[in-house]
């Protein structure tokens, strides 16, 4: 039998006595549970780690504590506190960075950092600024990270790689389900060509290779009460790979005014106030070690990282369910169907997200 949450948090070096552990969260991968104590003892996050699609769980946990380390030196350096403003990983009472428990399931801790709001949707041009802050602050604090990153998903935004997948996906065709989609997977090979262009000038050096999250949806950040970002959180996948995967998958999640898996496709479409706001916030940051092929880049990174969610999505229904957490058979297609949508949107106003980057950076030089 699978080991339940409450045998497991013995093993983690929590400070008093639990009180209850319930599940946390709506991440598509891992299972993440509060861990709430007795009295004034902090409360942890404890997660069973996704080890299907994280193969090489000690390698991630080891890129998560050398990047959370990096963060604590520059959050101390500049008057923060460490322990609200990055990750602080709970070693096992063995001193390990995880738990592995009978059935060979991984599990890892941190400190919950209380107070704090995650949200599923960028309700206001604020909280979009904000967040773009936070992960232009993120990217920035990681810019002089020497010390390399284990490549823990392998082609993880690489387009040439995902598209490797799906061409191998689509010929084993493994549960029958690739007729039923001949319009959608024209969505992909229609675009096939213009979505590799970005990831050819990551290859060609164009684009510098940087410390990059990787997974920057809103709910992956921990806001303060006056809707600051205080903590970039979800660090599974950070890698050396380009910092526009963290600028375009925030624009996919922050911009959307609908649901990620909205059945109803009139509520989807990128708004554009959410965009201006997110970019403000996130350019006031990066603007200081973006280079001129990044800037160029950006409102492109939008479509990008759509599209391989839209891919990814339609990829893992073919593929029959594997990779996402799903709740019912069409749930990956509802999901496709609805990033579309969005990537749709972006289309339609690709010449004006372009144009706002190149006037607020003209007007905004350093
Ligand atoms: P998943 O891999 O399941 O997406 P996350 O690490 O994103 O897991 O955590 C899921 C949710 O749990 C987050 O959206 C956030 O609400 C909450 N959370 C995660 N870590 C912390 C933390 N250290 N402090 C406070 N809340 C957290
Ligand atoms: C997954 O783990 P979670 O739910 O934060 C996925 C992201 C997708 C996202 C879509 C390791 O993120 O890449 O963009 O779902 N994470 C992984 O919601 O594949
Ligand atoms: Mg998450």
């Amino acid at each position: 039998m699978m080991s339940l949450p409450e045998d497991i948090g013995g093993y983690f070096r929590f400070e008093g006595v639990i009180k209850d552990i319930r599940p946390q969260g709506e991440g598509l991968i891992n299972d993440t549970y509060f861990v709430e104590t007795e009295g004034n003892s902090p409360n942890y996050i404890l997660q069973c780690k996704n080890k299907a699609i994280f193969k090489d769980v000690p390698a991630m946990m080891e890129n998560i504590y050398k990047v959370s380390s990096h963060l604590k030196k520059k959050i101390e350096e500049k008057g923060g506190d460490p322990l609200r403003e990055t990750l602080t990983i709970i070693p096992s009472v063995d001193g390990k960075l995880y738990y592995q428990d009978e059935d060979v399931e991984y599990w890892a801790a941190c400190l919950f950092i209380d107070n704090t709001t995650s949200y599923q949707c960028a309700d206001s041009p604020h909280l979009a600024f904000s967040g773009g802050k936070g992960i232009g602050r993120f990217q920035s604090m990681l810019s002089d990270m020497e010390e390399p990153l284990s490549d823990i998903l392998p082609g993880f935004h690489n387009m040439e790689f995902r598209l490797r997948q799906w061409d191998e996906v689509l010929s084993k065709d493994p549960v029958g389900r690739k007729a039923l989609v001949s319009q959608e997977i024209s969505w992909i090979e229609s675009r096939r060509e213009e979505m590799l262009s970005l990831w050819d000038k990551f290859k060609s050096g164009e684009i510098p290779q940087r410390v990059t999250h990787n997974d920057t949806k809103i709910n992956n950040i921990l806001f303060d009460d006056k809707g600051e970002v205080l903590c970039v959180i979800d660090l599974d996948t950070v890698l050396n790979s380009m910092c526009l995967n963290d600028y375009g998958d925030a624009i996919r999640s922050y911009t959307n005014a609908g649901k990620e898996d909205d059945k109803i496709l009139d509520n989807v479409y990128m708004k554009m106030d959410i965009f201006k706001a997110y970019t403000e916030g996130y350019l006031s940051e990066a603007i200081s070690f973006l280079t001129q092929s990044e800037i160029e880049n950006l409102a492109f990174s939008a479509k990008y990282i759509t599209y391989e969610q839209v891919l990814r999505f339609l990829m893992d229904f073919i593929d029959g369910d594997n990779y996402y957490k799903v709740k019912n058979k069409t749930h990956n297609l509802v999901r496709a169907h609805a990033q579309y949508k969005l990537l749709l949107s972006m289309e339609e106003n690709f010449s004006d997200m372009y144009a706002f980057v190149k006037e607020f950076v003209n007007n905004n030089k350093i």
